[in-house]
């Protein structure tokens, strides 16, 4: 167990890849073409500045009672608190604050998607958090079946769910073992008729086989099975039959351990993932109704957001892959509100 969570910290690159695609005209207006993914009007939301904002956090991790545990640093004892008081500022424009009630107003009657690994598990946890505190009197329901978790609100029929899936293309159990299908995307059938779809994917991929309960044995590309491959070129065939099946994504990724502050600059010293530029030369070749979220610097730059020891499994786990909430997956789903709401 041990050796397994250091291996996760030490690869805490993670791509957050956020598509949205919609079927209906609202929404295919303000998320906007494909030469649209680094920009969102004249404004580039991605890049900025962590400040000190003394109003934050936007809400306390005890007015959300569905929280979970290895996400709820102050309930795990984490002794400091400046953490929680960053803003995300950008350059030149201004940022929108997140507000959960125009929110659940515009889209009311809508499914929202999220697809990916425990990144998406954050995200996803921050989404409902966030629209929860706005509105504490309305009655919500929590369910999971499977690899599905469907978060409700009723009153604005409104589904925010969360789909586990690692790698996006498909994972067949064989007699062989399981073996990760660069070509193959049935996956993808379960993600028809949302409204929107947020994916991510990236860490799983540097996994090597043993080392995960839900991981693959052999990688299949076309007909050749492999034992083993560079990750990079494999996420890059994966991305790409992702991309030809459906719509989607973004990026985002880290390290930590007794961080507090977060950088101070713009941005990230030791540069973006590889896994950044492989995400952008496939988005560059699709059309549709894409953005990328492209949160991968601005979450580098924040080493204090991490659970580290305040997460899942306590001092033996340090946890420097995922985020406290509240935390940076707020920022994630303010930019992703911000982009809708933008025209
Ligand atoms: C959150 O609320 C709890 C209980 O009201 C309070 O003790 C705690 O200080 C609050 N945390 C923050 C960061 O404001
Ligand atoms: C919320 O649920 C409770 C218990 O099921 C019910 O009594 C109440 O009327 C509901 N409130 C609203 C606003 O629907
Ligand atoms: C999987 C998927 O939707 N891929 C989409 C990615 O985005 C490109 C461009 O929008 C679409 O063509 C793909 O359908």
């Amino acid at each position: 167990m041990k050796h397994w969570i250091k291996s996760f910290c030490s690869f805490a690159f993670v791509v957050l890849l956020v598509s949205c695609h919609s079927k209906t005209e609202q929404l295919s207006m303000l998320i906007g073409h494909e030469d649209h993914y680094l920009q969102t009007g004249s404004c580039d939301f991605f890049r900025g500045r962590w400040v000190h904002d003394d109003s934050y956090p936007s809400y306390n991790s005890t007015s959300c009672p569905f929280i979970m545990k290895e996400f709820d640093c102050q309930k795990n004892g984490r002794p400091d608190t400046d953490y929680l008081k960053y803003r995300w500022k950008t350059r030149r424009c201004k940022l929108p604050r997140f507000n959960g009630l125009d929110f659940l107003r515009r889209f009311k009657g809508k499914r929202i998607l999220f697809v990916g690994e425990s990144l998406s598990l954050n995200q996803w946890k921050s989404l409902t958090c966030m629209l929860h505190v706005s509105v504490p009197q309305t009655n919500y329901t929590l369910e999971r079946k499977g690899a599905l978790s469907t978060f409700t609100l009723q009153e604005y029929r409104i589904s925010v769910v969360l789909s586990r899936n690692g790698f996006l293309v498909d994972l067949v159990k064989e007699k062989m073992g399981a073996v990760l299908k660069l070509d193959s995307i049935n996956n993808g059938n379960a993600w028809r008729g949302y409204d929107m779809l947020i994916f991510n994917t990236w860490h799983w991929w540097l996994h090597t086989g043993r080392k995960q309960p839900c991981s693959w044995d052999y990688i299949q590309q076309g007909d050749r099975i492999h034992k083993d491959m560079d990750r990079l070129v494999a996420f890059k065939e994966g991305l790409t039959t992702w991309s030809n099946g459906k719509d989607w994504n973004s990026s985002k990724s880290t390290t930590c351990h007794e961080e507090t502050k977060p950088l101070r600059s713009s941005t990230y010293p030791k540069g973006s993932p590889p896994a950044v530029a492989v995400v952008k030369s496939v988005l560059k070749k699709i059309s549709t109704h894409v953005t990328l979220l492209d949160v991968t610097t601005l979450s580098q730059l924040r080493k204090d957001g991490h659970p580290s020891i305040y997460g899942f499994g306590g001092k033996r786990g340090n946890d420097c892959s995922h985020w406290c909430l509240p935390g940076v997956p707020d920022t994630w789903n303010q930019l992703l509100y911000a982009t809708l709401i933008t025209p």
